[in-house]
């Protein structure tokens, strides 16, 4: 028996020092949504082409369902360098930057076409380049989306019917102002405790995108789904600065083309997603209601003004101009 475990323990010990001899890397990828939501499927297809396109010298493994933390834990752990990868919305990283605000402004993008051209574009990268400070390196935006309000008590359709609703929101004081203007309490909170607290009732709704309301299973704790689309919430794709300083330049060229194709893959699963899962919302016994954006909008246009110099009343209007100059 002796014999055998000496074989096994040498082999292990030959393995991991041929492994590192040969510089390879095992990382750690986290997020806090369903396994079976874009989040995860994009960031499995990452993993499978650096894989491929590294010759296996590189390996990503995607943790699901907050197992490595929230995703302001998950922030911080990319700056400790103790996680390597997460893909987060932007809500939660004004509790480290203000960069990302101008995303969490209501109805700042109309469409999903044109919030990808300008996230996409240099605008989108400026972002990117304020954070390597902060022991982040942006690559690309994966999406979240849309975002919709639910609850458990009536069918919103107009802004004032969720006056005095208790609605958990991001991390994010737009999102809150958002909601304190229309008359709601607005309360902050880890998406890891959300399903718990609409199941105790401690809050009446929430917001979020149709497929995070089906892949989390929402329709089972909450009775009306108002089709808002109040704020799209895009989704940076981060790596922690340290891990990314491990790497060599033909490996950050592999590891940022890999991000672009796993992130137009994941924005494919989002738009399918999005077209799917409203019937499926239905037949789970979720009331569905159309409602008048406008008149959202209109309610809610008092945070531009109370975020204006917070944000920068110039980036405001430059990123309007580039919203207006796709139209
Ligand atoms: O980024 O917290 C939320 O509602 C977000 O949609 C979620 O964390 C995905």
């Amino acid at each position: 028996m002796k014999k055998v475990s000496f074989f096994l323990v040498t082999c292990l010990f030959i393995c991991l020092s041929a492994s590192l001899a040969f510089g390879q890397l095992a990382l750690k990828a986290g997020h806090v949504l369903a396994p079976d939501h874009p989040y995860q499927f994009g960031l499995e297809r990452f993993a499978e082409l650096v894989k491929e396109r590294t010759n296996g010298q590189i390996t990503v493994d995607a943790f699901h369902s907050s197992q490595l933390g929230n995703e302001r834990e998950l922030i911080e752990a990319l700056q400790l360098g103790t996680v390597d990868i997460t893909i987060v919305s932007t809500a939660p990283l004004s509790g480290f930057t203000n960069e990302f605000l101008i995303y969490d402004l209501p109805f700042l993008f109309r469409d999903t076409a044109t919030a990808r051209r300008i996230l996409d574009s240099p605008f989108g990268q400026k972002a990117f380049d304020s954070i390597s400070d902060l022991g982040l390196v942006g690559l690309v935006y994966f999406e979240n989306g849309f975002r919709h309000v639910t609850n458990s008590k009536l069918p919103a359709v107009n802004p004032a019917d969720v006056n005095g609703l208790k609605i958990r929101t991001m991390e994010n004081k737009i999102h809150m102002a958002s909601f304190r203007v229309l008359g709601a309490s607005p309360t902050p909170m880890a998406f890891g405790e959300l399903y718990t607290a609409l199941q105790q009732k401690t809050i009446d709704a929430e917001e979020n995108p149709v497929p995070i309301i089906y892949t989390s299973k929402f329709y089972e704790v909450q009775k009306y789904c108002s089709l808002t689309g109040h704020f799209y919430a895009p989704t940076p794709f981060l790596i922690s600065a340290a891990t990314w300083e491990r790497l060599t330049d033909d490996q950050k060229a592999i590891m940022t083309q890999a991000a672009k194709e796993a992130r137009d893959y994941e924005r494919e699963l989002i738009d399918q997603q999005n077209n799917d899962f409203v019937a499926k919302l239905k037949a789970e016994g979720m009331e569905v209601i159309e409602v008048d954006k406008d008149a959202w909008f209109k309610a809610m246009e008092p945070v531009y003004k109370e975020f204006e110099s917070t944000i920068g009343a110039d980036n405001i209007k430059e990123i309007q101009a580039l919203i207006n100059a796709g139209k």
